[in-house]
Protein backbone atom coordinates (compact mmCIF):
# COMPACT_ATOMS: atom_id res chain seq x y z
CA UNK A 1 0.00 0.00 0.00
CA UNK A 2 1.44 3.80 -0.82
CA UNK A 3 -0.64 6.34 1.63
CA UNK A 4 -1.20 9.69 -1.13
CA UNK A 5 1.14 11.43 0.53
CA UNK A 6 3.89 8.25 -0.34
CA UNK A 7 2.60 7.94 -3.39
CA UNK A 8 3.08 11.53 -4.84
CA UNK A 9 6.44 11.54 -3.21
CA UNK A 10 7.42 8.59 -5.17
CA UNK A 11 5.83 9.96 -8.45
CA UNK A 12 6.55 13.89 -8.50
CA UNK A 13 10.10 13.55 -9.62
CA UNK A 14 9.04 11.35 -12.59
CA UNK A 15 6.30 14.09 -13.05
CA UNK A 16 9.19 17.27 -12.88
CA UNK A 17 11.22 15.31 -15.24
CA UNK A 18 9.04 14.28 -17.90
CA UNK A 19 7.61 18.03 -18.36
CA UNK A 20 11.03 19.57 -18.47
CA UNK A 21 12.23 17.08 -20.85
CA UNK A 22 9.16 17.62 -22.77
CA UNK A 23 9.63 21.83 -22.52
CA UNK A 24 13.78 21.21 -22.97
CA UNK A 25 13.10 19.59 -26.41
CA UNK A 26 9.74 20.47 -27.51
CA UNK A 27 8.98 24.03 -26.45
CA UNK A 28 8.07 26.27 -29.20
CA UNK A 29 5.93 23.74 -31.05
CA UNK A 30 2.32 25.07 -31.88
CA UNK A 31 -0.18 23.53 -29.60
CA UNK A 32 -3.53 26.18 -30.85
CA UNK A 33 -3.97 29.34 -32.73
CA UNK A 34 -6.11 31.90 -31.65
CA UNK A 35 -8.89 33.42 -34.00
CA UNK A 36 -10.33 36.66 -33.25
CA UNK A 37 -13.66 35.14 -32.82
CA UNK A 38 -12.10 32.77 -30.19
CA UNK A 39 -10.67 36.21 -28.52
CA UNK A 40 -14.04 37.33 -28.60
CA UNK A 41 -15.52 34.44 -27.61
CA UNK A 42 -14.69 32.88 -24.15
CA UNK A 43 -11.51 31.33 -26.02
CA UNK A 44 -13.33 28.42 -26.48
CA UNK A 45 -11.20 25.24 -28.04
CA UNK A 46 -8.68 27.42 -27.71
CA UNK A 47 -5.56 24.75 -25.83
CA UNK A 48 -3.84 27.20 -23.43
CA UNK A 49 -3.83 25.23 -20.77
CA UNK A 50 -2.31 21.49 -19.10
CA UNK A 51 -4.72 19.50 -16.85
CA UNK A 52 -3.56 15.57 -16.25
CA UNK A 53 -6.01 15.16 -13.59
CA UNK A 54 -9.30 14.80 -16.25
CA UNK A 55 -10.62 15.29 -19.59
CA UNK A 56 -13.70 16.09 -21.48
CA UNK A 57 -14.22 14.60 -24.59
CA UNK A 58 -16.79 16.02 -26.80
CA UNK A 59 -18.46 12.38 -27.28
CA UNK A 60 -17.75 10.68 -24.78
CA UNK A 61 -17.54 13.29 -22.11
CA UNK A 62 -15.42 13.34 -18.64
CA UNK A 63 -12.41 10.75 -18.01
CA UNK A 64 -10.67 10.86 -14.66
CA UNK A 65 -7.13 9.98 -15.34
CA UNK A 66 -8.00 8.51 -18.53
CA UNK A 67 -10.88 6.48 -17.07
CA UNK A 68 -14.47 7.24 -18.23
CA UNK A 69 -16.37 8.40 -15.16
CA UNK A 70 -19.02 5.97 -15.92
CA UNK A 71 -16.70 3.33 -15.02
CA UNK A 72 -16.23 5.17 -11.96
CA UNK A 73 -19.86 5.34 -10.69
CA UNK A 74 -19.34 3.06 -8.20
CA UNK A 75 -16.50 4.59 -6.07
CA UNK A 76 -16.95 6.52 -3.41
CA UNK A 77 -15.44 10.08 -3.74
CA UNK A 78 -12.47 9.69 -1.36
CA UNK A 79 -10.79 7.15 -3.70
CA UNK A 80 -11.82 9.05 -6.55
CA UNK A 81 -9.60 11.97 -5.17
CA UNK A 82 -6.52 9.01 -4.77
CA UNK A 83 -6.67 8.88 -8.43
CA UNK A 84 -7.14 12.20 -9.54
CA UNK A 85 -3.98 12.68 -7.33
CA UNK A 86 -1.91 10.09 -8.33
CA UNK A 87 -3.88 8.53 -11.30
CA UNK A 88 -4.25 5.05 -9.69
CA UNK A 89 -7.23 3.80 -7.65
CA UNK A 90 -6.01 3.40 -3.88
CA UNK A 91 -5.76 -0.26 -2.36
CA UNK A 92 -8.21 -1.24 0.44
CA UNK A 93 -5.69 0.09 2.95
CA UNK A 94 -4.14 2.82 1.01
CA UNK A 95 -7.83 4.08 0.79
CA UNK A 96 -8.93 3.85 4.82
CA UNK A 97 -5.10 5.87 5.33
CA UNK A 98 -6.97 8.20 3.39
CA UNK A 99 -10.29 8.16 5.24
CA UNK A 100 -8.40 8.38 8.69
CA UNK A 101 -6.58 11.33 7.92
CA UNK A 102 -9.51 12.95 6.47
CA UNK A 103 -11.67 11.91 9.83
CA UNK A 104 -8.97 13.52 11.81
CA UNK A 105 -9.29 17.25 10.39
CA UNK A 106 -13.16 17.29 10.10
CA UNK A 107 -13.78 19.44 13.09
CA UNK A 108 -14.71 22.93 12.29
CA UNK A 109 -13.35 25.45 13.61
CA UNK A 110 -15.92 27.03 15.99
CA UNK A 111 -15.54 30.69 14.58
CA UNK A 112 -16.81 29.34 10.95
CA UNK A 113 -20.37 28.73 12.54
CA UNK A 114 -20.11 32.38 13.99
CA UNK A 115 -19.39 34.05 10.75
CA UNK A 116 -22.10 31.57 9.08
CA UNK A 117 -24.95 32.70 11.57
CA UNK A 118 -23.79 36.31 11.42
CA UNK A 119 -24.64 36.74 7.59
CA UNK A 120 -28.22 38.28 6.41
CA UNK A 121 -30.81 35.66 6.75
CA UNK A 122 -31.36 35.34 2.72
CA UNK A 123 -27.84 34.84 1.64
CA UNK A 124 -27.65 31.98 -0.81
CA UNK A 125 -25.84 28.84 0.29
CA UNK A 126 -23.16 29.66 -2.58
CA UNK A 127 -22.12 32.74 -0.41
CA UNK A 128 -22.42 31.00 2.58
CA UNK A 129 -20.23 27.99 1.23
CA UNK A 130 -17.70 29.80 -0.13
CA UNK A 131 -17.63 32.63 2.77
CA UNK A 132 -17.06 29.64 5.41
CA UNK A 133 -14.26 28.48 3.63
CA UNK A 134 -12.29 32.00 2.90
CA UNK A 135 -12.91 32.53 6.90
CA UNK A 136 -10.41 29.56 7.59
CA UNK A 137 -8.22 31.03 5.46
CA UNK A 138 -5.88 31.85 8.33
CA UNK A 139 -5.39 27.90 8.90
CA UNK A 140 -3.68 27.77 5.66
CA UNK A 141 -0.51 25.25 5.96
CA UNK A 142 0.48 26.86 2.75
CA UNK A 143 0.82 30.82 4.27
CA UNK A 144 1.84 29.83 6.87
CA UNK A 145 5.02 27.90 5.64
CA UNK A 146 5.50 30.58 2.69
CA UNK A 147 5.78 33.10 5.39
CA UNK A 148 8.41 30.81 6.81
CA UNK A 149 10.10 30.97 3.99
CA UNK A 150 9.57 27.22 2.86
CA UNK A 151 10.90 26.26 -0.27
CA UNK A 152 9.46 25.46 -3.35
CA UNK A 153 10.56 22.22 -3.36
CA UNK A 154 8.35 21.69 -0.74
CA UNK A 155 5.33 23.78 -1.96
CA UNK A 156 3.01 20.45 -3.08
CA UNK A 157 3.06 18.96 0.37
CA UNK A 158 1.69 22.27 1.95
CA UNK A 159 -0.74 22.09 -0.52
CA UNK A 160 -1.84 18.35 0.03
CA UNK A 161 -2.35 19.23 3.89
CA UNK A 162 -4.68 22.87 3.27
CA UNK A 163 -6.07 20.12 0.64
CA UNK A 164 -6.66 17.33 3.45
CA UNK A 165 -8.02 19.74 5.85
CA UNK A 166 -10.20 21.60 3.18
CA UNK A 167 -11.69 18.40 2.07
CA UNK A 168 -12.02 17.63 5.81
CA UNK A 169 -14.07 20.31 6.80
CA UNK A 170 -15.73 21.93 3.64
CA UNK A 171 -18.71 19.36 3.93
CA UNK A 172 -19.11 20.37 7.69
CA UNK A 173 -18.97 24.28 6.73
CA UNK A 174 -21.44 23.26 3.70
CA UNK A 175 -23.82 21.39 6.19
CA UNK A 176 -24.47 24.03 8.44
CA UNK A 177 -24.92 26.54 6.22
CA UNK A 178 -27.93 24.65 4.90
CA UNK A 179 -28.94 24.28 8.64
CA UNK A 180 -28.40 27.69 9.28
CA UNK A 181 -30.04 29.13 5.99
CA UNK A 182 -33.19 26.74 6.34
CA UNK A 183 -34.27 27.23 9.81
CA UNK A 184 -33.04 23.42 10.34
CA UNK A 185 -31.84 23.83 13.63
CA UNK A 186 -27.85 23.54 15.16
CA UNK A 187 -24.89 22.60 12.96
CA UNK A 188 -25.00 18.74 13.91
CA UNK A 189 -21.15 17.02 14.45
CA UNK A 190 -19.33 15.11 12.62
CA UNK A 191 -19.92 11.07 12.97
CA UNK A 192 -15.79 9.53 12.66
CA UNK A 193 -17.77 6.15 12.09
CA UNK A 194 -18.94 7.56 8.44
CA UNK A 195 -17.40 7.75 5.62
CA UNK A 196 -17.29 11.20 3.46
CA UNK A 197 -20.08 11.23 1.60
CA UNK A 198 -23.00 9.25 4.73
CA UNK A 199 -20.92 12.28 7.35
CA UNK A 200 -22.76 14.45 5.00
CA UNK A 201 -25.25 13.08 4.82
CA UNK A 202 -25.66 12.44 8.58
CA UNK A 203 -24.94 16.06 8.93
CA UNK A 204 -27.30 17.56 7.20
CA UNK A 205 -29.83 16.26 9.09
CA UNK A 206 -31.96 14.66 6.66
CA UNK A 207 -33.65 11.27 7.66
CA UNK A 208 -32.64 8.38 5.11
CA UNK A 209 -33.86 5.16 6.63
CA UNK A 210 -32.69 3.12 3.20
CA UNK A 211 -29.16 4.31 3.31
CA UNK A 212 -29.79 5.05 -0.16
CA UNK A 213 -29.73 8.94 0.29
CA UNK A 214 -26.01 8.38 1.51
CA UNK A 215 -25.43 6.55 -1.72
CA UNK A 216 -26.56 9.47 -3.80
CA UNK A 217 -24.28 11.76 -2.23
CA UNK A 218 -21.23 9.30 -3.19
CA UNK A 219 -22.55 9.33 -6.70
CA UNK A 220 -23.28 12.91 -6.48
CA UNK A 221 -20.10 13.88 -5.31
CA UNK A 222 -18.28 11.25 -7.69
CA UNK A 223 -19.71 12.42 -10.60
CA UNK A 224 -18.92 16.11 -10.15
CA UNK A 225 -15.24 15.71 -8.94
CA UNK A 226 -13.39 17.63 -11.83
CA UNK A 227 -13.92 18.57 -15.19
CA UNK A 228 -10.44 19.80 -16.64
CA UNK A 229 -9.32 23.10 -16.08
CA UNK A 230 -10.59 25.32 -18.18
CA UNK A 231 -14.52 25.52 -16.68
CA UNK A 232 -15.01 28.95 -15.20
CA UNK A 233 -14.51 27.75 -11.30
CA UNK A 234 -11.36 25.15 -11.92
CA UNK A 235 -9.68 28.06 -14.41
CA UNK A 236 -10.39 30.54 -11.38
CA UNK A 237 -8.94 28.53 -8.50
CA UNK A 238 -6.01 27.40 -10.55
CA UNK A 239 -5.33 31.47 -11.48
CA UNK A 240 -5.63 32.28 -7.76
CA UNK A 241 -3.60 30.17 -6.67
CA UNK A 242 -0.88 30.64 -9.50
CA UNK A 243 -0.22 33.88 -7.66
CA UNK A 244 0.61 31.83 -4.44
CA UNK A 245 -2.12 32.30 -3.13
CA UNK A 246 -3.47 29.39 -0.50
CA UNK A 247 -6.12 27.20 -1.68
CA UNK A 248 -8.67 28.49 0.70
CA UNK A 249 -8.55 31.78 -1.33
CA UNK A 250 -8.52 30.07 -4.57
CA UNK A 251 -10.88 27.13 -3.89
CA UNK A 252 -13.35 29.78 -2.76
CA UNK A 253 -12.51 32.39 -5.65
CA UNK A 254 -13.42 29.41 -7.98
CA UNK A 255 -16.52 28.17 -6.32
CA UNK A 256 -17.47 31.78 -6.79
CA UNK A 257 -17.44 31.51 -10.36
CA UNK A 258 -19.19 27.84 -9.72
CA UNK A 259 -22.38 30.02 -8.27
CA UNK A 260 -22.90 31.67 -11.79
CA UNK A 261 -26.52 30.47 -13.78
CA UNK A 262 -24.44 29.06 -16.74
CA UNK A 263 -22.26 27.18 -14.85
CA UNK A 264 -23.17 25.58 -11.33
CA UNK A 265 -26.51 27.46 -11.13
CA UNK A 266 -27.79 25.52 -13.45
CA UNK A 267 -28.50 22.88 -11.45
CA UNK A 268 -31.07 24.89 -9.12
CA UNK A 269 -32.59 26.68 -12.10
CA UNK A 270 -32.99 22.94 -13.46
CA UNK A 271 -35.19 21.64 -10.77
CA UNK A 272 -36.93 25.02 -10.90
CA UNK A 273 -37.84 24.49 -14.12
CA UNK A 274 -39.06 21.06 -13.42
CA UNK A 275 -41.01 22.09 -10.95
CA UNK A 276 -42.83 24.48 -12.90
CA UNK A 277 -44.03 22.32 -15.53
CA UNK A 278 -45.48 20.16 -12.73
CA UNK A 279 -47.46 23.01 -11.51
CA UNK A 280 -48.41 24.37 -14.88
CA UNK A 281 -49.93 21.14 -15.89
CA UNK A 282 -51.35 19.73 -12.52
CA UNK A 283 -48.91 16.47 -12.32
CA UNK A 284 -46.84 14.81 -15.02
CA UNK A 285 -46.77 16.55 -18.02
CA UNK A 286 -47.61 14.79 -21.66
CA UNK A 287 -44.85 15.10 -24.22
CA UNK A 288 -47.32 17.47 -26.19
CA UNK A 289 -47.42 19.95 -23.13
CA UNK A 290 -43.40 19.52 -22.96
CA UNK A 291 -42.90 21.15 -26.73
CA UNK A 292 -45.54 23.54 -25.80
CA UNK A 293 -43.51 24.88 -22.53
CA UNK A 294 -39.85 24.22 -23.87
CA UNK A 295 -41.08 26.66 -27.43
CA UNK A 296 -42.67 28.87 -25.04
CA UNK A 297 -39.29 29.39 -23.07
CA UNK A 298 -37.30 29.80 -26.12
CA UNK A 299 -39.52 32.45 -27.31
CA UNK A 300 -39.02 34.51 -24.39
CA UNK A 301 -35.61 34.14 -24.71
CA UNK A 302 -34.46 31.79 -22.13
CA UNK A 303 -32.30 29.14 -22.20
CA UNK A 304 -33.16 25.28 -21.20
CA UNK A 305 -31.52 24.87 -18.09
CA UNK A 306 -29.72 21.66 -18.44
CA UNK A 307 -28.99 21.34 -21.87
CA UNK A 308 -25.48 22.20 -23.74
CA UNK A 309 -22.57 22.68 -22.78
CA UNK A 310 -19.61 24.36 -24.03
CA UNK A 311 -17.63 21.33 -24.59
CA UNK A 312 -19.91 18.11 -24.80
CA UNK A 313 -21.71 17.52 -28.20
CA UNK A 314 -23.78 13.89 -26.54
CA UNK A 315 -25.77 12.97 -23.62
CA UNK A 316 -23.60 13.87 -20.88
CA UNK A 317 -22.15 10.25 -19.19
CA UNK A 318 -22.91 12.10 -15.87
CA UNK A 319 -26.53 12.04 -16.49
CA UNK A 320 -26.81 8.54 -17.45
CA UNK A 321 -25.29 7.32 -14.45
CA UNK A 322 -27.89 9.42 -12.52
CA UNK A 323 -30.88 8.18 -14.72
CA UNK A 324 -29.40 4.57 -13.44
CA UNK A 325 -29.65 5.33 -10.45
CA UNK A 326 -33.27 6.94 -10.55
CA UNK A 327 -34.56 4.13 -12.84
CA UNK A 328 -33.16 1.61 -9.47
CA UNK A 329 -34.50 3.78 -6.53
CA UNK A 330 -37.08 5.99 -7.61
CA UNK A 331 -38.61 5.02 -10.95
CA UNK A 332 -41.94 6.39 -9.89
CA UNK A 333 -41.08 10.12 -8.47
CA UNK A 334 -42.96 12.79 -10.29
CA UNK A 335 -39.82 14.68 -10.67
CA UNK A 336 -37.66 12.03 -11.84
CA UNK A 337 -40.39 11.03 -14.44
CA UNK A 338 -40.56 14.46 -15.57
CA UNK A 339 -36.88 14.57 -16.15
CA UNK A 340 -37.12 11.49 -18.07
CA UNK A 341 -39.97 13.11 -20.54
CA UNK A 342 -37.62 16.08 -20.91
CA UNK A 343 -35.16 14.17 -22.20
CA UNK A 344 -37.26 12.41 -24.49
CA UNK A 345 -38.58 15.65 -26.37
CA UNK A 346 -35.84 18.27 -25.54
CA UNK A 347 -33.34 18.08 -28.16
CA UNK A 348 -35.72 17.23 -30.90
CA UNK A 349 -36.69 21.04 -29.83
CA UNK A 350 -33.40 22.40 -29.61
CA UNK A 351 -32.22 20.56 -32.93
CA UNK A 352 -35.85 22.71 -34.29
CA UNK A 353 -34.60 26.17 -32.77
CA UNK A 354 -31.10 25.44 -33.96
CA UNK A 355 -28.69 27.61 -32.28
CA UNK A 356 -27.02 25.23 -29.41
CA UNK A 357 -24.47 23.76 -30.31
CA UNK A 358 -25.37 20.76 -27.98
CA UNK A 359 -28.92 19.98 -27.84
CA UNK A 360 -28.19 17.14 -24.86
CA UNK A 361 -28.68 17.17 -21.60
CA UNK A 362 -25.78 17.90 -19.28
CA UNK A 363 -24.94 16.89 -16.12
CA UNK A 364 -27.61 19.38 -13.99
CA UNK A 365 -30.38 18.29 -16.13
CA UNK A 366 -30.89 15.55 -13.54
CA UNK A 367 -29.01 15.44 -10.49
CA UNK A 368 -32.25 17.64 -8.59
CA UNK A 369 -35.01 15.46 -8.86
CA UNK A 370 -32.96 12.85 -7.00
CA UNK A 371 -31.85 15.37 -4.39
CA UNK A 372 -35.89 16.20 -4.13
CA UNK A 373 -36.65 12.81 -3.89
CA UNK A 374 -34.95 12.56 -0.92
CA UNK A 375 -36.30 15.13 1.14
CA UNK A 376 -33.71 17.91 0.33
CA UNK A 377 -36.49 20.44 -1.40
CA UNK A 378 -34.05 23.72 -1.32
CA UNK A 379 -33.50 24.14 -4.83
CA UNK A 380 -31.02 27.04 -4.16
CA UNK A 381 -28.45 24.68 -2.21
CA UNK A 382 -27.88 22.18 -4.99
CA UNK A 383 -24.83 24.07 -6.03
CA UNK A 384 -23.66 23.66 -2.71
CA UNK A 385 -23.14 20.14 -3.41
CA UNK A 386 -21.85 20.56 -6.50
CA UNK A 387 -19.07 23.09 -5.06
CA UNK A 388 -18.22 20.19 -2.16
CA UNK A 389 -17.38 17.85 -5.06
CA UNK A 390 -15.50 20.29 -6.87
CA UNK A 391 -13.27 20.88 -3.99
CA UNK A 392 -11.61 17.43 -4.84
CA UNK A 393 -10.50 18.43 -8.55
CA UNK A 394 -9.56 22.24 -7.41
CA UNK A 395 -7.53 20.47 -4.81
CA UNK A 396 -5.74 17.80 -6.99
CA UNK A 397 -5.10 20.60 -9.68
CA UNK A 398 -3.57 22.75 -7.36
CA UNK A 399 -0.80 19.83 -5.90
CA UNK A 400 0.19 18.41 -8.77
CA UNK A 401 0.68 22.66 -9.98
CA UNK A 402 2.47 23.29 -7.16
CA UNK A 403 4.77 20.28 -7.66
CA UNK A 404 5.23 21.41 -11.16
CA UNK A 405 6.13 25.19 -10.09
CA UNK A 406 3.51 25.75 -12.51
CA UNK A 407 4.03 29.51 -12.84
CA UNK A 408 1.98 32.77 -12.84
CA UNK A 409 -0.84 33.17 -15.03
CA UNK A 410 -0.97 35.95 -17.64
CA UNK A 411 -2.25 35.24 -20.62
CA UNK A 412 -1.79 38.75 -23.07
CA UNK A 413 -5.30 40.87 -24.12
CA UNK A 414 -5.81 42.67 -27.16
CA UNK A 415 -7.31 45.78 -27.75
CA UNK A 416 -10.27 46.44 -30.46
CA UNK A 417 -7.37 48.19 -32.17
CA UNK A 418 -5.02 45.01 -32.33
CA UNK A 419 -7.67 43.21 -33.27
CA UNK A 420 -8.46 45.37 -36.41
CA UNK A 421 -4.14 45.68 -36.84
CA UNK A 422 -4.65 41.93 -37.20
CA UNK A 423 -7.10 41.25 -39.63
CA UNK A 424 -5.59 44.07 -41.87
CA UNK A 425 -2.57 42.02 -42.02
CA UNK A 426 -4.50 39.07 -42.56
N1 LIG B 1 -31.35 26.55 -24.46
C1 LIG B 1 -31.49 27.54 -25.36
N2 LIG B 1 -30.49 28.08 -26.05
C2 LIG B 1 -29.27 27.53 -25.86
C3 LIG B 1 -29.06 26.46 -24.98
C4 LIG B 1 -30.15 25.97 -24.25
N3 LIG B 1 -30.03 25.01 -23.35
N4 LIG B 1 -27.74 26.14 -25.02
C5 LIG B 1 -27.17 27.00 -25.88
N5 LIG B 1 -28.08 27.83 -26.39
C6 LIG B 1 -27.87 28.97 -27.28
C7 LIG B 1 -26.88 29.92 -26.63
O1 LIG B 1 -27.53 30.78 -25.70
C8 LIG B 1 -26.32 30.64 -27.83
O2 LIG B 1 -27.26 31.61 -28.22
P1 LIG B 1 -26.79 33.06 -28.76
O3 LIG B 1 -26.05 32.76 -30.02
O4 LIG B 1 -28.07 33.79 -28.96
O5 LIG B 1 -25.92 33.64 -27.70
C9 LIG B 1 -26.29 29.55 -28.89
O6 LIG B 1 -27.21 28.54 -28.44
C10 LIG B 1 -24.92 28.88 -29.05
O7 LIG B 1 -24.45 28.47 -27.79
P2 LIG B 1 -23.49 27.19 -27.64
O8 LIG B 1 -22.23 27.48 -28.37
O9 LIG B 1 -24.23 25.96 -28.02
O10 LIG B 1 -23.27 27.11 -26.07
P3 LIG B 1 -22.20 27.91 -25.20
O11 LIG B 1 -20.92 27.16 -25.24
O12 LIG B 1 -22.16 29.35 -25.56
O13 LIG B 1 -22.85 27.80 -23.76
C11 LIG B 1 -23.99 26.71 -22.00
C12 LIG B 1 -22.91 26.58 -23.07
C13 LIG B 1 -23.92 25.51 -21.09
C14 LIG B 1 -23.74 27.96 -21.16
C15 LIG B 1 -25.37 26.79 -22.69
O14 LIG B 1 -25.59 25.60 -23.42
C16 LIG B 1 -26.52 27.05 -21.74
O15 LIG B 1 -26.79 28.21 -21.40
N6 LIG B 1 -27.21 25.96 -21.25
C17 LIG B 1 -28.25 26.09 -20.27
C18 LIG B 1 -27.65 26.30 -18.89
C19 LIG B 1 -26.92 25.05 -18.40
O16 LIG B 1 -27.42 23.95 -18.50
N7 LIG B 1 -25.73 25.25 -17.82
C20 LIG B 1 -24.96 24.16 -17.20
C21 LIG B 1 -23.82 23.67 -18.04
C22 LIG B 1 -23.03 22.60 -17.36
C23 LIG B 1 -22.11 23.20 -16.36
O17 LIG B 1 -21.14 23.88 -16.62
N8 LIG B 1 -22.42 22.99 -15.14
O18 LIG B 1 -21.67 23.59 -14.22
Amino acid sequence: MATLKAKLQEQIPGLREKYGQLLKESGDVVLSKVTIAQACGGMRGVKGLVCDTSSVDPDAGLSVRGRGIQELDDQIPEAIFYLLCTGDLPDAEALASLQAEIKARQELPGYVVDVLRAMPANSHPMTMLDTGILAMQCESKFAQGYAEGMQKSAYWEASLEDSLDLIARVTGVAAAAYRIRFGKGDPLAADPSLDWGGNYVNMLGIPDSTGEFANLMRLYLTLHCDHESGNVSANTCVTIASALSDLYYAVSGGLNGLAGPLHGLANQECLAFVLEIIKRYGGRPTDEQLIEYAWETLNAGKVIPGYGHAVLRATDPRFASFRAFGERVCPDSLQFGTVNSLYKVIPGVLQEHGKAKNPWPNVDAISGSLLYHFGLTETSYYTVLFGVSRVLGMCAQNIIARALGAPITRPKSVTYEMLVEAAEAA
